[in-house]
């Protein structure tokens, strides 16, 4: 990696780079303006010296060039969940220390009251658009470049910080593994505040001078429009995006369906990832569009670990081998590396594509690694040389619709209800959502609580993708010697 290629785009040429709704720009417009943005935010210092600056904007050429331009200026970049409530912002911003926020019309306006209570400055891109470009800090690659947050076994979000090295291993494995050129042209619909958007498909295409065709959200219909006219070549998606477009299919006419069908046809690549693809989904996809979809796995905290790869036997269920540069290695409970094939371990992962540390929270940093492998906490088997994914060591956790959700946050949130006594989420299993967040509700005395009222209380309180699609009200939640709730016991009561 040397010093002007990265955060630098490659390509500064007049191939097109983005395409956002009627308009398109070139690497070489895109590349002014990220630097008059990183003129603008350094306001004649020479470094940002890693300020933090949050960001809260849908995938555009603004999202772009705030982000390589907070890069360029040495910033660390904070892209936001614009789908947020304010006291996930409240806590996001109030952790990571941030000093300056970027958001433009309608998302400034919802940002104003909080950004003045915790006295950040809110600008817009506009803003801090420089007219002219001034000489830009260099950037070594072990400086800290961006903050993701993760929801974990605690019930706060962490902040997952990457290095510019971090996020050079992590884009540049996934160029050589699934061939990424210049010809590409994907779709970017998935949100731009986790790796999935930003890493795979935004910045893989960038760095590969392909074009990436920005949507503020995945909107069946235009986006289909656009496949049937062969504008794509590459689609990265989670598993609920291809379950939504086959229940789409049931809901239109069966030439249409054939129509998309034969766009997606040609293309040289599909991949899914960010939950397990079930293998029905993976051969309905298959029977439908010609395509072999590549599953890959990965994690906010490593970039892309596993791949299935891309020439050669794409195996339905499993996540194939470890990327290049990446070291993989399945541990029992005892911290001993398995072995044996068909063993059930815990997956660990050694590479430059590690995150450096969680933000401010050095005992989470600490307690995540072992002996220089960062743990996972996923457990796979390996049969026949392919990673099987078999679960996650926290029930904790819950993975929807690509989200991955803690239910010790959400329970956080719910135990603020005057009616609730006690309650315990959990994901229970869903076609659409892979799994959805059901809560188990203990009523305080006298008191009655409907579904309907609970979702509309939770409203603004957490993100609308993290509100129980079900609730279910008992007596007492189950509990064992220690007082603690038996998520298990409640999995069986279903
Ligand atoms: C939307 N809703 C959801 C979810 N998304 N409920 C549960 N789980 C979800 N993921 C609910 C909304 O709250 C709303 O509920 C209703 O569905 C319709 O919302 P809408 O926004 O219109 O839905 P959508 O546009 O169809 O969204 C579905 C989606 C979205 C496109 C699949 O969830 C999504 O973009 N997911 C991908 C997330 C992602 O990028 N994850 C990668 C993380 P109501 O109607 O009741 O109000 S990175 C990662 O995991 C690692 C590194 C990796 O390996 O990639
Ligand atoms: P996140 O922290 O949001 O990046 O989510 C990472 C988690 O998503 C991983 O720890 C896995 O539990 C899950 N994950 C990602 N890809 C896959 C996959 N292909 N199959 C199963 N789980 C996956």
């Amino acid at each position: 990696m040397t010093q002007d290629s990265f955060p630098k785009l490659t390509n500064d040429n007049d191939r097109v780079a983005l395409v956002e709704g009627d308009k398109s720009y070139t690497y070489g417009e895109v590349n002014r303006r990220i630097d008059r943005l990183a003129t603008g935010l350094l306001d004649g210092k020479d470094d940002l010296k890693e300020e933090r600056i949050a960001f809260f904007m849908p995938a555009s050429l603004d999202y772009v060039a705030t982000m390589h331009g907070i890069w360029r200026a040495g910033g660390i970049a904070i892209p936001l969940n614009v789908a947020s409530a304010v006291a996930e912002l409240d806590h996001y911003l109030t952790s990571a220390g941030v000093t300056r926020m970027i958001a433009n019309g309608k998302y400034q306006e919802s940002l104003r009251d909080l950004c003045s209570e915790l006295h950040i400055e809110l600008v817009s891109s506009d803003d801090v658009l420089a007219d002219e470009v001034a000489a830009l800090p260099e950037i070594i690659p072990e400086r800290r470049g961006m903050m993701l947050f993760t929801s974990g076994t605690t019930n706060k979000p962490k902040g997952v910080v990457s290095t510019h090295k971090t996020i050079h291993a992590q884009i540049t494995t996934l160029i050589e593994a699934w061939a990424w050129t210049e010809d590409d042209v994907i779709p970017l619909f998935l949100p731009v505040h986790h790796i999935h958007g930003i890493i795979n498909i935004l910045s893989c295409g960038l760095w590969a001078g392909a074009t990436v065709h920005l949507f503020a959200k995945f909107d069946i219909p235009k986006i289909t429009a656009e496949i049937v006219a062969g504008s794509y070549n590459v689609f990265m998606a989670v598993p609920t995006i291809y379950v939504k477009l086959i229940q789409y299919f049931d809901t239109i006419d069966a030439d249409e369906v054939q129509k998309i069908c034969d766009g997606f046809r040609p293309m040289r690549l599909n991949i899914s990832g960010s939950a397990a693809c079930p293998v029905k989904l993976f051969e309905q996809w298959q029977q439908l569009t010609g395509q072999v979809l590549l599953e890959r796995y990965g994690m906010t905290e490593i970039g892309m670990g596993l791949s299935n790869p891309y020439d050669g036997e794409r195996r339905a269920g499993h996540v194939g081998q470890p990327l290049p540069g990446v070291e993989a290695q399945l541990f029992d409970e005892d911290h001993n590396p398995v072995t044996e094939e068909g063993v059930a371990g815990e997956i660990r992962i050694k590479g430059d594509n590690v995150f450096l540390e969680y933000w401010d929270n050095e005992k989470a940093t600490i307690e995540s690694f072992r002996d220089g492998w960062f743990c996972t906490g996923d457990v796979a088997v390996i049969e026949d040389g392919y990673y099987r994914i078999m679960g996650r060591s926290s029930i904790d956790i819950i993975k929807s619709g690509g989200y991955k959700l803690s239910a010790l946050e959400i329970e956080g949130v719910l135990l603020a209800h005057d009616d609730i006594a006690e309650v315990a989420v959990i994901g229970v299993e869903d076609e659409t959502w892979g799994e959805s967040v059901m809560a188990f509700i203990g009523l305080r005395d006298g008191t009655r609580l409907e579904y309907d009222d609970l979702k509309r209380w939770c409203d603004g309180k957490m993100s609308a993708y993290k509100i129980p699609k079900a609730i279910k009200i008992i007596d007492a939640l189950p509990r064992n010697a220690m007082g603690k709730v038996t998520k298990t016991e409640l999995k069986k009561l279903l």
